[in-house]
């Protein structure tokens, strides 16, 4: 399967999920702005909706949107566990958390990024995100990861929009389970191995 990634965006939780799973897989770089592909490709022709991520799989049918695009992946590889079954009562806090990181979290940083949206939208979207993280910090546990000890997909997407708190100057450390969560997550294998496959190591 192949991922079609921007550097740094939330397309890396779908890097960091493949790594974790261990299925084969290639990449290709987009730049979102061009709507071009590293090859040269028109993007819209492959993704119309000219976002990543997108996700080409085996059989060449595309896949978009982050939160299914993670679970896509978790379900190739059962045995690494980084979903719980289908249709348990853990799969469906496992969409809670997709759905809320997708919605809440992800969707208040993207104004944080912009030059040119007024003051009065970003406040809202500063205040909207500290209401939202203030909420997560309470229900991590230290050591723990959002699902418990497992590592899931949950956890490739919050640490990958947590993680644009320094570039956006959004301040995280008033919360310390959250800092720490952020640490932990940083530590893990398959996020070091797509920090560096996107060249974001320092
Ligand atoms: N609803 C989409 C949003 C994806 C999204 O916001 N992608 C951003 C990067 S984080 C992007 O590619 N922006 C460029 C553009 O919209 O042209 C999802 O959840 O996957």
């Amino acid at each position: 399967m192949k991922l079609y990634y921007s550097p740094g965006a939330c397309s890396l939780a779908s890097h960091v999920a493949l790594f974790a799973s261990g299925v084969k897989f290639e990449v290709e770089q987009v730049d979102t702005k061009a709507k071009k592909t590293k090859s040269g490709k028109d993007y819209t022709k492959i993704n119309a909706k000219g976002y990543v991520p997108c996700l080409e799989t085996n059989e060449g049918q595309i896949l978009t949107e982050g939160a299914a695009i993670l679970q896509y992946i978790a379900d190739q590889a059962p045995e690494k566990k980084l979903l719980p079954k289908n249709g348990t009562w853990e799969r469906y806090k496992a969409q809670e958390w997709l759905n809320f990181i997708a919605t809440e979290i992800h969707k208040s940083y993207s104004p944080l990024w912009s030059k040119d949206l007024p003051e009065a939208t970003k406040k809202a979207a500063h205040e909207r995100l500290t209401n939202r993280l203030e909420w997560v910090n309470g229900q991590i546990k230290p050591g723990q990861f959002l699902m418990g000890s497992q590592f899931s997909v949950c956890d490739a997407y919050m640490w990958t929009v947590l993680n644009w708190s320094r570039a956006v100057k959004f301040d995280l450390t008033k919360w310390p389970n959250l800092m720490g969560y952020v640490e932990k997550v940083s530590t893990t294998p398959a996020v070091q191995s797509a920090l560096k496959a996107e060249g974001l190591t320092k």
